[in-house]
């Protein structure tokens, strides 16, 4: 609670429900707010009229019936009936942030876009990121869902607001729009009994996708650790689809959009996640809203890979089909820009939940591909969006408004705020003040594609191979990964109540790699690997691997975003504590105190320091290191504690670098944990915590659970 927020305690009258008649009125003023006798602001009706009673509704007497006559209860209850808007279909749970792009690169040469045109042009920006299958109330990190997460970016250029709506994997399950709502339906709670909430393990899911060999590349990179991301400041995100840029000359290149996070890639382990969900739901927004208030401002780099026509032709996948990426060993990610996030919403609802983001909001110099889901999503988020906020007029909203000048002459409708002025209202019109004109010189412009062909329900043949890229994304990971994606699959199948589903996904595997298959197939206790899928195109198993595509061959550039846990008990030795609270520091690290209560501890010193957890609520998954400081009598008060023997066996299974006090081994051997290694340093002085935050720029002792 700030230090500064007085207690309110309720008048006695307002508590006993006496009748107020004998109060003075409270008359507006007339300005900002109206004035009451203390100088705090009146309470009003929505239509201003101020309030002397907000607790007690008008009744014919006291114990009588409530009377239809009074205003302001109807109005206080009529609004709150009206408070929810329909949610997202998809990524419902959400959490946004303010910030800006800085262009870094001029790419006039390139494109006409705006905010491109000259290095160190600073664009307002906002961010929304979002899971994609749970409900608004659902958790940031549902194990289960081996959910995509959403990464949507809304830039304010002077040309007009440019929305790069993307996720934090580069491909997609479908190829085609017309398969949208059957893959949500397949994802969501199966209708019949409203469950599986948030979750993609169960029989609808994993029916759909077997029967949809060009999801399993992206099914490669969900059942990877990509879907349990440490936070949203340590994930990558993508457009997905090819756009094109066009420049002054009217000529077209294709580019794919990348956003590196600075702080480098972490995901959590599967226990950490099942665990992190129940002791925080609110994992990922509590980190970016600490974060962002500490001063510690999320950033990523935008990268582009820009290609031409002769690219695209040598390419072997059509740069079309959103199920494949371009390797950056073949096409590599030229950085022009960053993106800095420094500002929390106001208000959660007017900002993070009206915001509407939509692919077709592109300004002049972007430009769209033929991409048939790109097609079909252009259309789709408009529409969605004059149902859940109620209108057409979302638009006037602020978080949606533009913030370069805009002038039109649509108008009227619900809600509406910017009505035309004046008598035109319409285009062309010959009023000497007939309001704005189109401008061929300035405006949007498509790239000028010849376009032939039947008029046919098609797919190209160039979007039939399904298994050569998952087999690439497969083979590009790290033993650890490689494992971690089969068990992530025999864990998601073995919750498949139906055996032909499970048999007919395995045997989409061998087409993937061989070893995958027999390990999930054993796994599942399958008798042997069935019969694999006959394939549309053959695989091209000569793919190489790509080092871009794993997460720990892009590892993170030390410790800096992270944060360490330290478990304090009485008689705690303050030294050593700074020390290691700076070394976190220097390092752009955050420190936490965990004390067995909330209140703090007693140092060695006499000192009270106070925790910023009980040790109940805070278990080591929180934490990307921890650190005990206790001594003897401190650890046997530890030692006594099942939630400080569970922080300690769970830091030292989850492969977490470890700091102790020589005495602190003990809660360890009460924990069972009695093995000791490198991840595990005992320290002894203030030297030692500068060492042991070195150690943790590695982030997880991998060599304990690999
Ligand atoms: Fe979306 N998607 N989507 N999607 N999508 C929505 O728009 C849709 C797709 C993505 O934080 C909806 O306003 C169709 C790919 C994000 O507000 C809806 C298709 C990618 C967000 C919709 C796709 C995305 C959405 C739901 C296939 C990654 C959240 C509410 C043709 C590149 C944006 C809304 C936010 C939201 C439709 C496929 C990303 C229904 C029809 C591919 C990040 O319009």
């Amino acid at each position: 609670m700030p230090d500064d927020l007085p207690l309110f305690v309720p008048s006695a009258d307002t508590q006993t429900g006496q009748d107020t008649k004998d109060r003075p009125l409270n008359p507006g003023t007339g300005g900002e707010t109206q004035q009451g006798r203390k100088g705090d602001p009146v309470l009003t009706t929505a239509q201003g009229i101020p309030v002397g009673d907000n607790q007690n509704s008008l009744k014919a007497g006291p114990r009588g019936p409530t009377l239809l006559e009074d205003f302001q209860l109807r109005e206080k209850i009529f609004h709150f009936d009206h408070e929810r808007i329909p949610e997202r279909v998809v990524h419902a749970r959400g959490y946004g942030a303010h910030g800006y792009f800085e262009t870094t690169e001029d790419l006039s040469d390139l494109t006409i876009a705006d905010l491109f045109q000259s290095k160190g042009t600073f664009t307002p920006a906002f961010v929304r990121f979002s899971t994609v299958a749970g409900n608004k109330g659902s958790a940031d990190m549902v194990r289960d869902v081996r959910d995509v997460r959403g990464f949507a970016v809304k830039l304010y250029t002077q040309s007009g607001n440019w929305d790069i709506v993307g996720n934090n994997i580069p491909v997609f399950f479908v190829q085609d729009a017309m398969k949208f709502p059957d893959l949500v339906h397949a994802v969501k709670d199966e209708p019949d009994r409203g469950f599986p909430q948030a979750a993609s393990a169960h029989d609808n899911f994993w029916d759909f996708i077997s029967l949809m060999p060009e999801a399993m590349h992206m099914v490669m990179w969900q059942m990877s650790d990509r879907t349990l991301p440490r936070s949203f400041r340590f994930m990558e995100g993508f457009g997905v689809h090819t756009f094109r840029m066009i420049n002054a000359d009217g000529n077209s290149s294709f580019v794919k959009f990348h956003w590196k996070p600075k702080l480098g890639l972490q995901s959590v382990l599967w226990d950490e996640a099942v665990k992190i969900n129940g002791a925080d739901p609110d994992f990922h927004r509590r980190d970016l809203w600490d974060a962002i208030q500490a001063g510690d401002f999320p950033e990523w780099e935008l990268g582009l890979q820009v290609f031409d026509d002769a690219f695209a032709d040598a390419f072997a996948f059509d740069v079309l089909d959103p199920t494949k990426l371009i390797p950056e060993e073949d096409c590599p990610v030229r950085i022009v820009g960053r993106l800095v996030l420094n500002r929390m919403v106001d208000n959660f609802f007017a900002e993070t939940e009206q915001v509407a983001f939509c692919t077709a909001n592109v300004v002049p110099g972007i430009d769209f591909t033929n991409d048939p889901l790109l097609q079909g999503r252009n259309f789709s988020y408009l529409d969605t969006q004059i149902k859940r906020l109620g209108g057409p007029n979302f638009t006037h909203l602020p978080i949606n408004a533009p913030r370069c000048p805009f002038q039109h002459f649509q108008q009227d409708g619900h809600m509406a705020m910017h009505n035309p002025v004046g008598r035109a209202n319409y285009e062309p019109n010959g009023w000497a003040k007939g309001g704005p004109r189109a401008d061929p010189a300035l405006g949007h412009r498509s790239h000028a594609e010849p376009m032939q062909g039947e008029k046919r329900r098609l797919r190209a043949e160039s979007f039939a191979d399904h298994y050569s890229q998952a087999r690439q994304f497969y083979i590009s990971q790290t033993a650890v990964e490689q494992k971690h994606l089969a068990d992530a699959l025999i864990f998601e199948l073995s919750k498949v109540e139906t055996p032909a589903i499970r048999t007919r996904m395995v045997a989409h595997l061998p087409n993937i790699d061989g070893a995958l298959a027999r390990t999930v197939a054993e796994g599942l206790g399958l008798a042997e690997v069935p019969q694999a899928h006959v394939p549309a195109q053959t695989p091209d198993t000569t793919l190489p691997a790509s080092d871009a595509l794993s997460i720990l061959k892009a590892g993170p550039p030390g410790f800096g975003g992270r944060k360490l846990g330290i478990v304090i008990t009485d008689g705690v030795e303050t030294a050593l504590l700074d020390a290691l609270v700076d070394a976190a520091t220097a390092m752009g690290a955050k420190a936490a105190l965990i004390a067995p209560k909330v209140g703090g501890v007693t140092s060695a010193g006499g000192d009270l320091i106070a925790a910023h957890h009980q040790l109940n609520g805070a278990p080591s998954v929180l934490f990307d290191a921890v650190v005990i400081l206790a001594d003897a009598a401190g650890a046997k008060t530890l030692s006594a504690s099942h939630a400080a023997r569970c922080f300690a066996a769970d830091a030292f299974a989850h492969g977490k670098f470890i700091g102790i006090t020589a005495d602190a081994a003990a809660l360890f051997d009460a924990a069972g944990v009695t093995d000791r290694d490198d991840g595990m340093m005992t320290l002894t002085n203030t030297g030692d915590a500068a060492r042991f935050l070195k150690s943790c720029n590695a982030l997880r002792f991998w060599n304990r659970i690999a």
